[in-house]
């Protein structure tokens, strides 16, 4: 076999086992896995990739290590998620709940963008999300369809690599075309009967602005599992009960049966929203019988 260059870049999308790679000076080649590289799971979009180049075809050799790795999305590297909620699909603030332990988990950054603000009647929404997330995470009124926000949501992402998630045609797609002031990205509709998304977007594309900022456009989801880790640990990832935790009266409360609890003091005084700690006993439930399965 013929012995080829090699060159290093990123994989910017991958569809049924092709790859396209771009190099630091801007040339995209087009690659197939080598090895093992080619079992589903080995390779995300935002690995940065030994390549060998053999003029006509390339085949990724190695991935260097990661920086960060999400499954859902399913991107590595990144500095941090756009989290995108919108009145139209219903939002899922569990889903969201679920994508900040995430981006906590993985040291990255996350801002939470209320779409669609020209439908957000009596900024409801908006006003939801800033009650339940404003001590946790940057929440940003946006509007693709009429620019709303969108030189805020492009001061926040600028000159770093981010991803968007969220459900099915809460706009992802559309804000990048919003970013980019372009259309880029195929955008979709609303099942008029489901009021659900139709999955338009079904594979993870990174697209490069000319300033060097990355966004990778991702397809969205509603069900998402984190990997399971010992149910004791995930109130430190609500970093909105932290100052409360010392109230506690037991070292390790979990806030959930516990008497003399600060957390829940703190939800009778209104300091932590009701809901956002109805969804952390929900989430410490499904966790704690995920771990009993597995080790109970
Ligand atoms: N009114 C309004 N509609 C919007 C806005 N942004 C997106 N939409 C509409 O919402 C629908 C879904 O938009 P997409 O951008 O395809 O949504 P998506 O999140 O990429 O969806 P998937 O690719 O299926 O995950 C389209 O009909 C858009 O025109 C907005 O700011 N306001
Ligand atoms: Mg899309
Ligand atoms: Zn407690």
């Amino acid at each position: 076999m013929a012995i080829g260059t090699t060159r290093q870049g990123r994989i910017i999308k991958g569809v049924a086992g092709k790859y396209c790679v771009k190099t630091a000076e801007g040339e995209i080649l087009r690659c197939f896995a080598r090895g093992k590289l080619r079992k589903d799971g080995e390779l995300y979009v935002g690995d940065e990739v030994e390549v060998d180049d053999f003029g006509k075809e390339c085949v990724i050799k190695e991935v260097l290590p990661r920086s960060s790795m999400l499954v859902r999305p399913y991107v590595s590297n990144i500095d941090g998620i756009v989290i995108v909620v919108s009145p139209l699909p219903k939002p899922d603030f569990l889903l969201v709940d679920k994508l900040i332990i995430s981006c906590i988990q993985q040291g990255i950054d996350s801002v939470l963008c209320v779409n669609k603000s020209d439908i957000d009647e009596g900024d409801r929404l908006l006003e939801a999300a800033r009650k339940e997330y404003g001590a946790v995470t940057t929440v940003l009124s946006v509007s693709a369809e009429n620019g709303d926000g969108i030189g805020q949501l492009r001061d926040i992402v600028k000159g770093r690599y981010y991803c968007l998630a969220g459900q099915s045609a809460v706009g992802k797609s559309s804000l990048v075309n919003a970013l980019a002031g372009k259309e880029l990205m195929e955008t979709g509709e609303i099942g008029e009967k489901s009021g659900r998304g139709k999955h338009t977007t079904r594979h993870v594309e990174i697209i490069e602005f000319e300033d060097g900022t990355m966004i990778a456009d991702t397809c969205g989801f509603s069900m998402f599992e984190i990997p399971l880790f010992d149910p004791m640990f995930l109130a430190s990832y609500y970093i909105d009960f932290d100052k409360y935790r010392e109230n506690c009266r037991f070292r390790g409360c979990t806030h959930t049966v516990e008497e003399c609890c600060g957390v829940k003091e703190a939800v009778e005084l209104g300091k932590i929203p009701k809901e956002r700690y109805e969804r952390y006993l929900k989430l410490y439930e499904e966790f704690n019988k995920r771990w009993e399965k597995r080790y109970g």
